[in-house]
């Protein structure tokens, strides 16, 4: 526990990718920080989500840092893809690298945080009974946490007899599945990576999907060192590429327009990219999914490819994406998803054509059909983004409610910061860019940006940095701007906040782009921090 009457320059919650870098960047500065994060130690989504098969969808070489060439050269990554337990030795070793954990309180999961407006202080309150003051509070708590596990509102859920768990708050010592009757409920990325690893050891498996994801495979392979050595020698032109790409990825733009190609060799460069995977299939044609034309064409070829691996009609039928168009919820990446449904123990149920009855105390009903189940595992995702922020008491300038601020939605200026709430900064919060992009891309940009906007209050005397009801009115307007009319606005999706019963349908993301952000922030500050007030 921290001493009571501590106090400190800033506190910083979460030590996934974002706090990890904020407390180096304001201890760098010369602050007095304190860290508290709800785990055992650093990680953050990679700490809590340790379901099997958890392995990252950006390739390794940069979904990393970029801010330290040290780092970048020291660390080297074994697979293309990663796995959840080789980033949360990433996390650990930068940690370790850069003395981190000294100021870190493990274990403590921030309950509250209150704004005295006499003081200008906020005390700060965990669930392990810290309770300390600082003038900046900097929330780097992720958007998909597992604070904001969504567990559906089925009835009897709560009901079943044998063991659940949600994948967002997976068991340290994991789940021994052996001969045991499994049920997976909900085939987003997260169900998509566990279903292969969870059917190499259970009795049986069922998978309850309600709605089928478009699914690239994701070739994943070992790396070389040569490979690696590569890498290394190029990361300056990798680390350029990454400023300058809409989603922070060392990407070249699409070569192809889709008008411009003939159908074969629409088909022959489709099928280059299915053979490579990853999840660059939406850039593979200049119009990306805009285009309905080019859309339908990628659409019938992932079709193709499920009924050419998923031998059993009746199974394929069911896992064929469609009913919405692609690109409208997160694409997946998969390692042997289709082809675990060959196997003679799995099979796959249609939730949406059958719905759900209840969860009983053996299992799960669909329509009048019971399917018995030992356990069930709950790939269900999270109220995502606004979620985290709503799951902790802050409280600003006269007791105003930042979980009430965000009744109605994400709402922030540049997701960064919120009016009424001085000193309130936030990595990667509502209504950023980030989870449309490499995440640690976009974290890196807000740390660097909310360590620049601190640096300028502190040198200028300033005791408060708050955004104005206009700016963050206009930026809130903006973001559901870019997002109507978008192929986002054709279905329902965690980023629509439509896959929790009773939330806004609103977007929580700021489709604009990584690089445009840059610019716009960039903007902001050589406009002398416009939008902002300073007291
Ligand atoms: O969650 P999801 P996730 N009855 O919300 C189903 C990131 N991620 O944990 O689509 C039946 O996408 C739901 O069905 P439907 C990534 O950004 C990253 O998989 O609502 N089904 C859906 O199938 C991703 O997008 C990596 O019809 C129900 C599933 O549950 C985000 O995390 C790896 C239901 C939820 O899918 C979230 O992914 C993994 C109900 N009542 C995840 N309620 C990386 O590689 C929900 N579902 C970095």
């Amino acid at each position: 526990m921290t001493d009571t009457a501590q106090e400190f320059d800033a506190v910083v919650i979460g030590a996934g990718f974002a706090g990890i870098y904020m407390l180096h960047k304001l201890r760098q500065q010369g602050l007095r920080v304190r860290l508290f994060e709800a785990g055992d130690g650093p990680g953050g989504a990679w700490y809590w989500n340790r379901y099997p098969g958890a392995r990252c969808d950006s390739e390794s070489y940069f979904y990393c840092y970029f801010f330290s060439d040290e780092i970048l050269q020291e660390w080297s990554w074994s697979e293309r893809f990663p796995a959840q337990p080789e980033i949360e030795r990433y996390l650990n070793y930068v940690s370790d690298k850069l003395d981190l954990r000294k100021d870190m309180t493990f274990g403590a999961r921030v309950t509250t945080a209150a704004y005295d407006e006499q003081a200008n202080r906020w005390t700060v309150e965990t669930s392990a009974g810290d309770k300390v003051t600082a003038r900046y509070v900097v929330t780097a708590i992720g958007g998909l946490t597992s604070t904001a596990a969504n567990l559906p509102d089925i009835p009897g859920v709560k009901d079943f007899q044998g063991e659940w768990y949600h994948t967002g708050h997976w068991p340290r010592e994991g789940v021994d599945f052996r001969g045991k009757r499994v049920g997976v409920l909900g085939t987003g990325s997260t169900g998509i990576q566990a279903v292969p690893v969870i059917a190499e050891t259970a009795g049986h498996l069922t998978v309850f999907q309600r709605t089928p994801a478009y699914i690239m495979p994701a070739k994943n392979h070992p790396l070389t060192e040569e490979y690696n050595a590569q890498i290394k020698a190029n990361y300056p032109e990798i680390r350029a590429k990454v400023k300058t790409h809409w989603g922070g990825q060392p990407y070249d733009a699409p070569a192809y327009s889709f008008e411009e190609v003939t159908p074969e060799q629409a088909l022959a460069l489709q099928e280059e990219y299915w053979n490579n995977g990853g999840l660059r299939v939406i850039q593979l044609f200049k119009e990306g999914t805009r285009l309905p034309a080019a859309r339908e064409f990628m659409e019938n070829f992932f079709r193709e490819k499920v009924r050419s691996i998923v031998k059993d009609p009746a199974k394929a039928e069911i896992l064929e994406p469609k009913g919405y168009p692609m690109g409208a919820k997160r694409i997946a990446l998969d390692t042997n998803y289709y082809e675990t449904f060959n196997l003679p123990h799995v099979d796959v149920v249609d939730v949406r054509k059958t719905p759900i009855t209840r969860i009983t105390e053996k299992g799960i009903l669909v329509g009048d059909t019971e399917y018995p189940l030992d356990v069930i595992v709950f790939a269900t995702g999270y109220d995502a983004v606004t979620g985290p922020f709503r799951a902790m008491d802050i409280r600003g300038r006269g007791g105003m409610q930042l979980r009430e601020r965000l009744d109605d939605g994400p709402r922030s200026y540049l997701g960064m910061s919120f009016y009424g709430f001085p000193n309130l900064l936030a990595v990667s919060g509502p209504a950023n860019p980030a989870l449309s992009t490499n995440v640690p891309a976009s974290i890196e940009h807000d740390v660097e940006w909310i360590s620049d906007i601190v640096d300028y209050a502190e040198k200028n005397g300033f005791k408060t940095i708050e955004p104005t009801e206009q700016a963050e009115d206009d930026w809130t307007e903006e973001t559901q701007a870019k997002a109507r009319g978008s192929v986002f606005d054709q279905a329902d999706s965690w980023q629509y906040g439509s896959n929790v019963p009773g939330k806004p349908r609103r977007f929580l993301i700021w489709l604009g782009g990584l690089h445009t952000f840059r610019d716009r922030c960039a903007e902001v500050t050589r406009e002398g921090y416009k939008g902002f007030t300073f007291t």
